[in-house]
């Protein structure tokens, strides 16, 4: 079986309540290899670009607006089937339905501040590790 990669971001909510350490520990407890990662802070060009599918969506102006608020962190992470058990490890976008002890159930506090980001295909894992490295 051949590794594959994903995209993962830690979101401004999570950076603000100083979860970074724990995000991370879960990812490598997960089994996942981070091949790299950086801080940056996201434009509001460079995040309305990152989440041009949602444009004409209600939260599309406040998902740019959150995302902007503060640093985040992008990780490039590395195992096999990593897409898929990102998703899983990361839990659904509203962490009140989120399975027990998925990151967004544990570290997300609404369904816009949601902690964490991942690829949900291999097509958009190519575009948005290309997007951030
Ligand atoms: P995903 O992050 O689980 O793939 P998407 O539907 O791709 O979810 O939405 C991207 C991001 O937009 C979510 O992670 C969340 O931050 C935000 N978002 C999605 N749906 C809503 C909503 O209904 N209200 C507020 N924010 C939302
Ligand atoms: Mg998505």
């Amino acid at each position: 079986m051949t590794a594959e990669q994903t995209l993962a971001l830690i979101k401004p909510d999570a950076m603000e309540k100083k979860l970074q350490g724990k995000i991370i520990d879960d990812i490598l407890n997960a089994g996942f290899t981070i091949k790299t990662m950086k801080m940056l802070q996201l434009s509001k060009e460079k995040a309305r670009k990152f989440y041009a599918v949602h444009q004409g969506k209600e939260f599309y102006a406040p998902l740019v607006a959150f995302m902007t608020s503060g640093p985040v962190i992008a990780l490039l992470l590395e195992k096999v089937n990593a897409i898929e058990d990102y998703r899983n490890l990361m839990g659904k976008t509203d962490p009140a339905e989120a399975v027990k002890g998925s990151l967004r159930e544990k570290y997300g506090e609404s369904t816009r501040r949601n902690a964490v980001h991942g690829s949900d295909s291999p097509e958009n894992a190519k575009k948005e590790i290309a997007f951030f490295f």
